[in-house]
């Protein structure tokens, strides 16, 4: 056997073994999509963790379903809205226009508000995060609402009550100033539409499909569970952009 055939057979071999390793690999692993190259961020992303890597907070088929349905679904609504609407995607960004949706369609303001708000939601969100935020965000919110635990108070009860489908949100306003809000539907603060506007910095999708799974009726359990999992890190480094892009 010559020596390239021999290196052919051996690399079948071992491509073989790891095709029978990935075929008996758990389902939540090998259906997280792994794309090498970065899309517009009118796609969707790769989901930058497992299904069940929020769990037990978040279950695997709840994320699985609210990923690679709900949220690929606003995508792909939002990328027929621009072509409907001659959005030039290539040269508008995502931010500017959810700013001025007001003039576009309601399926450009559910499907750009819906894809935004869960491209945000996945990064918001890790396992085993820290616990609370700390240097300038955390000075800012302490600020704000007194306390760290008075602002998870504030946010929790916008989330409560927001009646139906909807966010809570931390945002920046444009004076600088934190402020807690709820939206309905898929909008976002950073539509012109929105009662309190302003560059969201932290979001909880208050949907149904976000928690019924395993939570059912029960929207607070979801609520004070959620708190186990937020990215800080994440939520900081907005903070930060935000208040440079001042
Ligand atoms: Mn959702």
């Amino acid at each position: 056997m010559s020596n390239s055939n021999q290196n052919r057979r051996q690399f079948l071999t071992k491509t073989g073994k790891a095709g029978i390793a990935l075929a008996t690999m758990p389902l939540i692993s090998k259906i997280v999509p792994n794309n090498a190259f970065s899309v517009s961020e009118y796609q969707q992303q790769v989901l930058p963790y497992a299904y069940n890597a929020l769990e037990p907070y978040i279950d695997a088929l709840t994320m699985e379903i609210h990923y690679s349905k709900h949220a690929s679904t606003y995508a792909k609504n939002l990328a027929d809205a621009c072509v409907a609407e001659k959005i030039d995607t290539t040269n508008t960004s995502l931010v500017a226009l959810l700013k001025t949706v007001s003039k576009y369609s309601p399926k450009m303001r559910n499907n750009a508000g819906g894809h935004y708000n869960h491209e945000l939601f996945w990064q918001l969100m890790k396992p085993s995060p820290s616990v609370a935020p700390t240097g300038v965000l955390a000075d800012a919110i302490t600020k704000t609402f007194g306390s760290f635990t008075d602002f998870q108070k504030a946010f929790s009860e916008a989330a409560k009550t927001r009646f139906g489908s909807g966010w809570a949100w931390l945002l920046i306003k444009k004076d600088g100033s934190l402020a807690v809000s709820s939206t309905p539907n898929q909008d976002n603060p950073l539509m012109d539409v929105a009662e309190v506007q302003g560059t969201p910095l932290l979001g909880l999708d208050v949907w149904e499909h976000a928690y019924y799974l395993k939570y059912q009726n029960k929207r607070p359990d979801y609520i004070n569970s959620w708190w186990n999992i937020v990215n800080w890190e994440f939520v900081q480094k907005r903070y930060a952009e935000a208040l440079s892009n001042k």
